[in-house]
C-alpha cells in the first residue's frame, strides 16, 4: 500500500513553514489587488473541502478586515446567481478555492462571474497551468501542498494558511502576522504527540456514527473533519454548529457515536456546558481545544490539548491533524485504504 494520506497528513508542519516563508512574495503580489479588494465585499467560493475551507476562510477574513464576507457553494454561483449577487453584483470581488483547479462548477462559476458579471477573480490553487488559474485574473499558487491522495488534507490546511497570511497582510495585523509563524511548531508537537491516541480509539471502539460541532470559524473546520471521516472511512458522520446539536440530532445520541467538540476560546462555557450534558446520553466525547480544566477533564473521554498560546482565529489548522488521522485509522480499522477511497476520484468532472 502506497500510505500517500499518511504521510500528506504528517507533512503539514512543513509545508506550513514554506509558506510562511513564503509571506514577503504573497504580500508583493497581493500589493497588486489590495485597492480591489479595498473596495470589495468578498465571495469565497469552492466545493467539497474547498467549499468546507470557503467557510472558515470567510469567517477569519472578516474578523479581520471588518469586511462583509460570504462563502458560497459553487454550483450555488451558476444555478441561484440572483440569490448570491441580487442588486449588489458590482460589490463583490470572488476568490475561487480548488486544490486542482479542475473541478467544473468551480471553473463554470469562474466563467460566468467574468463573462455575465464582467468582475475580476482571484484563484487560490494548488496547480499552476489549470483551467481555473488560466480563467482568474490573479492566482495565488502554493505547489507543494498539492497532494496524490484523492483525499485532501495538506491541501485543505495550507490554503487555510495561505488565505489567513493574506488577510493579516490586508488588515496589516502584524500580531495575527506573528502568530501564524508559531503554526509549524505547534503542528509538528501535536501531530507527535496526538497520532498514537488517534490509532488507539479505534482499538477500544467500533462506533457507527460520527458527529463534529463547532461555532464560528470551527463550524468549517467541523464540516472538513466530518468530510474526511466519510471519505477515508465510509462512516456515517454529520457536523452541526455545536448548540445546533441539541434541536433535534441528538435524538441519535448513545454509546454507538463518537461526538467530536471544537472548543473556542470564544464558545467555551456554552462548548462545556453541551459537553457536560451530551456525556449523559452515553456518546464517547473527544475534545479538542486550547487547554483544558477541570470540567473538560471529566467529560472528555479523548482529549486534544494544544497548548500552542495560539488565538481562535490564528490557530485554526493546528486543530485538523487529529481529525485527518481519524478518518485514516478508522478505515484502517475497518480493512479499508485511505489511499483510494470507493466511489471517489482526485478531481470531480462532470
Ligand atoms: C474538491 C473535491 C474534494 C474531494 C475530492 C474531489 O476538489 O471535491 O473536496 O475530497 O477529492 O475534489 P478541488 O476543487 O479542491 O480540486
Amino acid at each position: 500500500m502506497a500510505e500517500y494520506t499518511l504521510k500528506e497528513i504528517q507533512s503539514q508542519p512543513k509545508v506550513w513553514k514554506s509558506l510562511l516563508d513564503k509571506s514577503s512574495d504573497i504580500e508583493r503580489q497581493f500589493e497588486s489587488i489590495r485597492e480591489e479588494c479595498s473596495q470589495s465585499d468578498l465571495i469565497f467560493i469552492g466545493c467539497g473541502t474547498s467549499y468546507y475551507l470557503a467557510l472558515s476562510a470567510a469567517s477569519v477574513y472578516a474578523k479581520y478586515t471588518t469586511k462583509n464576507v460570504k462563502a458560497v457553494a459553487a454550483s450555488d454561483v451558476f444555478i441561484y446567481p440572483d440569490i448570491i449577487f441580487n442588486n449588489k453584483r458590482d460589490m463583490y470581488k470572488s476568490v475561487l478555492i480548488s486544490r486542482s483547479g479542475m473541478t467544473t462548477e468551480v471553473i463554470r462559476a469562474a466563467k460566468d462571474i467574468k463573462t455575465k458579471l464582467h468582475k475580476s477573480t482571484c484563484a487560490i490553487s494548488c496547480r499552476p497551468g489549470s483551467e481555473l488559474v488560466n480563467t482568474c485574473d490573479h492566482a495565488f499558487i502554493i505547489p507543494e501542498a498539492d497532494e496524490k491522495s484523492v483525499v485532501m488534507t495538506r491541501s485543505f490546511t495550507s490554503m487555510l494558511l495561505l488565505i489567513q497570511i493574506i488577510a493579516s497582510i490586508h488588515s496589516e495585523n502584524k500580531a495575527f502576522r506573528d502568530e501564524l509563524s508559531e503554526l509549524p511548531k505547534a503542528g509538528k508537537r501535536i501531530i507527535n504527540d496526538y497520532q498514537h491516541m488517534s490509532e488507539k480509539i479505534f482499538y477500544e471502539n467500533r462506533f457507527s456514527k460520527f458527529v463534529y460541532l463547532g461555532q464560528g470559524p470551527f463550524y468549517g473546520l467541523a464540516c472538513e473533519s466530518m468530510l474526511k471521516i466519510k471519505e477515508m472511512s465510509l462512516s456515517s458522520s454529520e457536523a452541526y454548529h455545536s448548540l445546533e446539536f441539541r434541536h433535534g440530532p441528538m435524538a441519535m445520541a448513545d454509546e454507538d457515536m463518537l461526538l467530536t467538540f471544537f472548543i473556542s476560546d470564544h464558545g467555551k462555557k456554552e462548548d462545556i456546558a453541551l459537553l457536560r450534558e451530551m456525556k449523559t446520553l452515553g456518546v464517547k466525547t473527544l475534545v479538542i481545544c486550547e487547554k483544558s480544566d477541570e470540567a473538560i477533564d471529566l467529560a472528555a473521554d479523548y482529549l486534544v490539548e494544544m497548548n500552542s498560546g495560539i488565538s481562535d482565529f490564528a490557530r485554526m489548522v493546528l486543530t485538523m491533524p487529529v481529525p485527518q488521522l481519524l478518518g485514516y485509522y478508522c478505515a484502517k480499522s475497518k480493512g479499508l485504504d485511505p489511499d483510494n477511497p470507493k466511489n471517489l476520484t482526485q478531481v470531480v468532472e462532470i
